[in-house]
């Protein structure tokens, strides 16, 4: 490809680091790029319906490659729709570079037709976000964007007025691959630190350990420290897919979907060792028990608890360098008392996942349905809002799924963007959501897409009629439910309106057949499940001790002053059943 102007370097820039394919809306502002990628053809365009999905799929496809991803957006409003991707992206850590056009650089401050200022919009939600006024400033910033969103996982933005994009540049060569693209380096305590670290598990009796996604690629020598210890192994969210497959030493979740068997193994250990996890809620952590933590990040470390000591590293590397300097416990009773806890736990939350007996179909079957027959190595979105909690009871994880959400960031409507970057990135998976209705039709335009670009995606909407999760939240508040009901379409034939498969289940002894049948579809396909509304998020046979400690509802409501309005919400709980 013959390199004439600004957007062609940037173009030829971007596929010398391994770039597929751009998400994102064309605009006159993106016409020097958009021209640029047709001339070079070695970079596809993936034409979205709306921005916010573009950064969306950019992010997942980046979570699931590992990989920098793109996405670009016209100038003003165009590129303003990105910025609730972005900060999805920006906050889960993964590296994703922004195209966002620009007005004509001579109109700058001029008030001029879809003026707004990138450069300090995306600010907060990137590493690197800068205008590119001048060609002279070629390759540098590109580079610096490309080097910021790898190197510091999260997001660049390149702002790039229109006429720039088309300005002529005499550079030919980019910088190679090897300088554009930092690998994360190996990151080990120091020997003291270590030392301390090992004096401290030694020396105390009852050890939990409390695993976030900062986990990931560290299971065998996470479960080598839960065998040294005889500790149960708690985890967050993030760390559910890194952490909990092939761990007899699993107790479960914590947090406001967790439930009492995590929260107990945090609170009654004399030593929590937090490993990788920045879990936000404090009113979860303990009190009264010493507290460590590793985490690559220095900064994450004791912003949620009081620790007593610190320490900075890669949790692999760190836990096969601690490994030697360990005591090999043998007693093993904490560890047995907290995994019996979790198998009542657990068996309590499945006993929740059947048919049931009345005509209606539960979340939990759904979950629990979907996950017994989607692939065993299929890649999982799920929607902020109830959708969550079900994934995170029910869905089993191998070491070869994935499961992805906005867990940080904590947006609605992820799950099908999402999606969409991961299918197209791995074209031969199964690529699975869990969209909650609410979250679906916030972004449903782009089901078109789905067909516009064949993209296999399977959707399954879990259709409750209701903003669920903030109806519980205004339940267990004292609120009466205000603006939380939703009059949905028939799902399934809006997607056969589109032109693609879609069917709607209503009668859970049809479920399992219908979910075969969508997800051995070859093309996208949206499954309408019509579930119950007013579905607990905490087990149906409440003891006072769970209510005051344990579980989501309960541990809110306490707070709260609000137990009777558990108490009534389990009574409607066991009455629907
Ligand atoms: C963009 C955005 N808007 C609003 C919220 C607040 N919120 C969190 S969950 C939720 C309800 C989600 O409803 P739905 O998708 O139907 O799932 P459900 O909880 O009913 O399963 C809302 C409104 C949010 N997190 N993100």
């Amino acid at each position: 490809m013959k390199i004439k102007n600004v957007a062609d370097y940037l173009v030829h820039t971007l596929a010398e680091v391994g770039v597929e394919r751009i998400y994102g809306i064309v605009g006159d502002s993106l016409n020097g790029v958009t021209e640029a990628l047709r001339a070079h053809g070695g970079i596809e365009w993936v034409g979205l319906r709306h921005e916010e999905v573009a950064a969306f799929a950019a992010s997942g496809e980046s979570q699931v490659t590992g990989a920098l991803a793109v996405c670009a957006g016209s100038c003003g409003p165009g590129n303003l729709h990105l910025i609730n991707g972005l900060y999805d992206a920006h906050r889960s850590r993964t590296p994703v570079l922004a195209i966002a056009a620009h007005i004509p650089s001579a109109e700058i401050g001029s008030g001029y037709f879809q003026e707004t200022h990138p450069e300090q919009l995306f600010r907060e939600c990137s590493h690197y976000c800068e205008l590119v006024s001048h060609p002279d400033q070629l390759p540098y910033v590109f580079e610096n964007a490309i080097r910021a969103a790898v190197g510091q996982q999260g997001v660049a933005v390149i702002v790039l007025p229109g006429d720039i994009a088309l300005a002529s540049i005499k550079l030919k060569k980019t910088s190679p691959r090897a300088s554009l693209l930092p690998r994360a380096p190996r990151v080990l305590p120091a020997e003291q630190e270590l030392e301390a670290l090992a004096d401290l598990l030694n020396n105390s009796e009852r050890v939990t350990l409390f695993a976030g996604r900062g986990c990931a690629g560290a299971h065998a020598e996470l479960i080598a420290l839960a065998e040294a210890l005889k500790s149960p192994i708690v985890h967050a969210l993030g760390g559910k897919e890194h952490v909990e497959y092939d761990n007899p030493y699993d107790v479960g979740m914590t947090g406001f979907i967790g439930y009492s068997s995590g929260y107990q193994a945090m609170h009654s250990c004399d030593t929590l060792l937090m490993l990788g996890t920045d879990f936000p809620y404090k009113q979860f952590m303990p009190a009264d028990v010493n507290i460590a933590q590793i985490d690559i990040r220095p900064e994450n470390l004791g912003r949620r608890a009081q620790l007593c000591l610190g320490v900075v590293g890669d949790i692999r590397e760190t836990l096969l360098a601690l490994a030697p300097k360990l005591k090999i416990r043998t007693q093993s009773r904490f560890l047995d008392d907290a995994v019996q806890h979790y198998h009542k736990t657990r068996q309590s939350l499945d006993a929740l996942a059947q048919p049931g007996k009345h005509a209606v179909i539960h979340p939990q079957y759904l979950a629990a349905v979907i996950s017994e027959k989607a692939a065993a190595d299929a890649l999982f979105t799920v929607d902020v809002g109830t959708p969550v909690v079900w994934a995170a009871r029910y869905l089993r994880m191998n070491g070869k799924r994935r499961l992805l959400g906005s867990f940080t960031h904590g947006s609605m409507a992820n799950a099908l963007p999402q999606a969409i970057g991961i299918q197209m990135a791995a074209p031969q998976r199964q690529v699975v959501t869990f969209s909650g209705d609410g979250g679906f039709s916030m972004l449903m335009g782009d089901i078109i897409s789905l067909k516009q670009h064949d993209i296999p995606v399977k959707v399954v909407i879990f259709n409750n009629g209701v903003l669920g999760f903030v109806a519980l939240e205004m339940k267990v508040a004292g609120f009466v439910n205000t603006g939380v009901d939703l009059e949905n379409p028939d799902f399934a034939r809006l997607a056969q309106a589109v032109g693609i498969y879609g069917e709607r289940v209503e009668d859970p002894k049809a479920l399992p057949a219908a979910v075969e049948r969508f997800l051995a579809h070859e093309g996208p396909a949206v499954l309408d499940v019509v579930t119950a509304g007013q579905e607990l998020i905490l087990p149906p046979s409440i003891h006072l001790d769970q209510v005051k400690g344990f579980g989501l509802w309960g541990l809110r409501a306490v707070m709260d002053g609000q137990m009777k309005n558990v108490i009534d919400l389990a009574k409607v709980n066991l009455f629907e059943r």
